[in-house]
C-alpha cells in the first residue's frame, strides 16, 4: 500500500497545550509521525510518496472563505498585537451571547475555535495546508484505481468544521478528500471515522447531504471531547436525514463490543453502495492512550483492517488521532496491513 507523507508536518511544532489547568507539550507532536514512517519502513508496506500541490479550490469548497483567510493570518496578528506566546482563544460566544465576528485577533480566536487546547504557532498554516495535499493526493490515488491508500496526515483534520478548529485540527483533510472525489465525479462517498473521539467537524460539514454517508465510532460524548456533539440521536437533517451514524461507546469498551459497533457500520455502508470509502483513521481507542478512554489492544488493529477490507471498497486511510506514542507505528501500520492482507 501506498503511503502519502510530507516532512512539511514538523512545521507545526506548538509548544503549549491547554490540559489540566497547564500549559503542557501537545500530546499531538511530530514525534507522532516519525514513529508511524519508522514502522511503514521496518515492515516495508509500500513506496512513501510526497504530496502533489492544489490550489485552494478544493479547501475553499469546504471551508469558509473568512475562515480560511483568519488562518492564514492569525499567527502573524497575534504577534502584531504583542502577545507572547502561543495564540490560545479565552473567550467564547456561549448561551444567550451574540454569534457575531469580532474584528480583532483575540476575539477571532473564540469565534473560530471550538476548544482551547489547540495553540496557532509559526508553521501551523503550512502544515495545515501540506497536510490537506497529503489527503487529496490520496483522494487521488483512488480516483486512479488504488484499491487502498495511506494519507499520512499531520494536523490531523477531523474536528475541524468549515469554520471551526480545535481538538488539534484546522483543516478537514477527510472531508476535503470526500468533496474532491464527489467534485471529480464520484456519486457517493462513506466515511468511516474510527477515531476515539467523535469526528464532529466532519458531521457538521456533511450533515445535510445525502451524498456523503458519516459514521464515527467513539467515546460517548457524556464523558469524552469534542463533548458537545456524537449523541446517537444525531441522524443527519434535511436531504441528510438517515445519512449520519453515531455509534458512541463507554468507559472501558473493549474490542469485543468496538467490533460489533464496526460491523452495524460495515453493513450500512454495505447497504449506500458508496464507489469510495474514506477512513479517518486514529488509533487513541488503544488501552494505553493517555486521552483516551477504550481499551483496543495492538492484535485488534490488524482484525479493524481486514473487517474494513471485507466492504471492498476503494479505501483512503486519512491519519487522525493517537497519542501512545511509543506504540503508534505499531497500531496504526496494523490497521493497514490487517486491510492489505486481506
Ligand atoms: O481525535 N481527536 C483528538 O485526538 C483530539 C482530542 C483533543 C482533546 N482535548
Ligand atoms: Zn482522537
Amino acid at each position: 500500500m501506498e503511503t502519502i507523507y510530507s516532512e512539511n508536518h514538523n512545521l507545526r511544532d506548538a509548544q503549549t497545550e491547554l490540559y489540566g489547568g497547564q500549559l503542557v507539550y501537545p500530546f499531538e507532536r511530530p514525534s507522532r509521525l516519525d514513529y508511524i514512517h519508522a514502522r511503514l519502513t521496518e515492515v516495508g508496506l509500500g513506496p512513501i510518496t510526497a504530496p502533489d500541490t492544489f490550489g485552494m479550490e478544493p479547501i475553499l469548497a469546504v471551508h469558509d472563505a473568512e475562515y480560511v483567510d483568519f488562518l492564514q493570518t492569525a499567527w502573524d496578528r497575534w504577534q502584531a498585537a504583542g502577545f507572547q506566546g502561543e495564540a490560545i482563544a479565552s473567550t467564547w460566544p456561549a448561551r444567550r451571547m451574540v454569534q457575531a465576528r469580532p474584528s480583532g485577533i483575540d476575539g477571532q480566536l473564540g469565534y473560530y475555535a471550538l476548544a482551547a487546547e489547540t495553540s496557532i504557532t509559526q508553521g501551523t498554516w503550512r502544515a495545515a495546508l501540506s497536510s490537506v495535499h497529503v489527503a487529496l493526493t490520496g483522494a487521488e490515488r483512488l480516483r486512479t484505481g488504488t484499491r487502498g491508500c495511506f494519507a499520512l496526515c499531520r494536523p490531523p483534520g477531523h474536528h475541524a468544521a468549515k469554520d471551526l478548529y480545535g481538538g488539534y485540527c484546522f483543516f478537514n483533510n477527510a472531508a476535503i478528500a470526500a468533496q474532491h472525489l464527489r467534485d471529480t465525479g464520484m456519486a457517493r462517498v462513506a466515511i468511516l471515522d474510527v477515531d476515539f473521539h467523535h469526528g464532529n467537524g466532519t458531521q457538521d460539514i456533511f450533515y445535510d447531504r445525502a451524498d456523503v454517508l458519516f459514521i464515527s465510532l467513539h467515546g460517548t460524548p457524556e464523558e469524552a471531547f469534542p463533548y458537545f456533539l456524537g449523541y446517537a440521536n444525531e441522524t443527519g437533517s434535511g436531504a441528510g436525514e438517515g445519512f449520519t451514524l453515531n455509534l458512541p461507546m463507554p468507559r472501558g469498551t473493549g474490542f469485543e463490543v468496538w467490533r460489533t459497533a464496526l460491523a452495524t457500520a460495515l453493513a450500512r455502508i454495505a447497504d449506500y453502495a458508496p464507489e469510495a470509502l474514506i477512513v479517518s483513521l486514529g488509533v487513541d481507542t488503544f488501552e494505553t492512550d493517555p486521552i483516551s478512554f477504550f481499551k483496543l489492544k495492538s492484535p485488534d488493529f490488524i482484525t479493524m483492517g481486514a473487517d474494513i477490507a471485507e466492504a471492498g471498497l476503494p479505501t483512503l486511510f486519512v491519519m487522525e488521532g493517537g497519542y501512545d506514542i511509543a506504540e503508534i507505528g505499531i497500531n496504526t501500520v496494523n490497521v493497514l496491513e490487517g486491510f492489505q492482507g486481506h
